[in-house]
């Protein structure tokens, strides 16, 4: 049993002083009472919060930030043309560096704030296509990089049977993903074995990777083989919807609404492309749309209709996909501020009368539970000790109360007040940094110096 005194947390029935949680050997709150004066605490937190998960990760992505800025020569830089070079950087990668990068994108998430990933994993084969003796040879370097950081990790192994909508076969630089649905069924079951190694928090879902990718039957197979959550990009680029609309006869989100009803086992990923209609009837499922606005700017995505998206009571996720940047706060100010610079308005997805950062976040706390399939996203009895802890003696948060707290950690001082973070108990970063931090960071040193020349 572990006990926590916070001077202020976040509880569902809102900001409370004097709180003590305790936590049982399971990694869940056993207890969330009054602090009882003179009992010994374990620990003491200034701003006591829960902790979200983030949604949607492909880790390896983060070995090559900062690589793909350069404008081409014909000056058409895209999404498609950044694709291209992350196919070429993924050519390189082994499963020791498939690992090493998890293991330091993990760390890095939980220094943010984030206790739980939703790691969207496709990166199964050879770089020739063959699979490894272990179909799941790849999954398992997320499961040790997970045992590694002590993350909560939901595994999305990720079914992709095609190069495009039109049926064309897997590209030269997608033969690492391709399966058919057979082969990612036994994927899918010796992933679970892998995972069976981990703590009891950690989950397995599966993930068709997009209407361009799997052909739309594959949905139901998918959600009759299988019980854990299901994620799939959805409506991200123009040139998808097009795509989809060329093949299938109408837009993605119509399309899948229409054939496919999703329900409050999805997530759907990005969203960008919606047409009022869509997203007021896509809110509706309960399906959790898993935004990723950092990388959504990078690859000059669009901007989801997140004003439209709550107003109608869509779930929201937060995700850092390409972790070209890994910043929980900088991740939900820029769902702001996108909404902000395209509508010429402020405080967009506040309810009236409400604080924006407050809405945001616990938005992005149950939703991301629920896309996790993590028993999570509030301090409550039973729950996982999912716990970020803020630094309260910061000079930015003097005098600051209640939701303005959140405010200035989202809007104005950002990741620096992290300070504590338990993933279902596990106290992984303490005082800011992550516990194996040098180790892990050292190891990752290693694997970028060794791909310097991939792009
Ligand atoms: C991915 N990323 O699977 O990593 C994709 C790019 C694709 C984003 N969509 C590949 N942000 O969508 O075809
Ligand atoms: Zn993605």
């Amino acid at each position: 049993m572990t006990v926590i005194h916070a001077e202020t947390a976040l509880l569902p029935s809102g900001w409370t002083k004097n709180v003590e949680v305790t936590i049982a050997g399971d990694g869940r709150i056993a207890s969330v009472t009054g602090a009882r004066g003179g009992r010994h605490a374990d620990h003491h937190a200034g701003l006591l919060l829960p902790a979200p998960a983030n949604v949607h990760s492909h880790a390896f992505q983060r070995a090559m930030a900062g690589l793909t800025e350069r404008r081409g020569k014909a000056g058409e830089d895209s999404f498609w043309t950044w694709r291209t070079l992350m196919y070429r950087f993924l050519e390189r990668l082994s499963p020791e560096d498939i690992e090493a990068i998890a293991a330091q994108v993990q760390m890095e998430m939980l220094e943010a704030g984030f206790a739980a990933v939703g790691e969207f994993h496709y990166l199964h084969h050879q770089p020739d296509g063959t699979p490894y003796s272990d179909l799941a040879e790849t999954g398992a370097c997320i499961c040790a990089a997970a045992r590694d950081t002590g993350i909560g990790l939901t595994l999305l192994p990720v079914l992709y049977q095609r190069g495009g909508a039109d049926g064309r076969p897997l590209g030269p630089g997608q033969r690492r993903f391709g399966n058919t649905l057979e082969r990612f069924l036994t994927l899918h079951d010796a992933t679970a074995r892998h995972l069976a190694a981990l703590p009891d928090d950690c989950r397995l879902g599966a993930a068709p990777h997009s209407l361009r990718a799997v052909p739309p039957e594959a949905l139901d197979e998918i959600a009759r083989a299988t019980t854990g959550p299901l994620h799939m990009h959805l409506a991200e680029q123009q040139a998808e919807v097009d795509e989809i609309r060329a093949a299938c006869g109408t837009r993605p989100v119509r399309f899948l609404l229409d054939t496919h009803p999703p329900d409050a086992r999805w997530c759907l990923v990005h969203c960008t492309r919606m047409t009022a209609a869509e997203t007021r009837a896509l809110a509706a499922t309960g399906a959790v749309a898993g935004l990723c606005p950092i990388t959504e700017a990078s690859l000059g995505d669009g901007i989801f209709d997140g004003a439209r998206w709550l107003e109608h009571g869509g779930a929201i996720g937060i995700g850092s996909d390409s972790n070209i940047r890994i910043d929980l706060s900088e991740e939900l100010r820029l769902l702001e501020y996108s909404q902000r610079l395209r509508d010429r308005r402020r405080a967009v997805l506040a309810e009236p009368g409400g604080s924006t950062g407050r809405r945001l976040f616990d938005a992005a706390c149950s939703g991301g539970a629920r896309a996790l399939g993590r028993d999570g996203g509030a301090i409550a009895p039973g729950l996982c000790a999912d716990l970020l802890a803020l630094d309260a003696t910061h000079p930015d948060l003097t005098g600051r109360q209640g939701d303005s707290l959140l405010d200035t950690w989202i809007f104005a001082t950002g990741d620096r007040l992290v300070r504590d973070v338990w993933s279902a108990g596990r106290h992984v970063v303490r005082d800011g940094r992550h516990v194996a931090r040098d180790r892990i960071t050292a190891r990752w040193r290693t694997t970028l110096s060794r791909l310097a020349e991939a792009l």
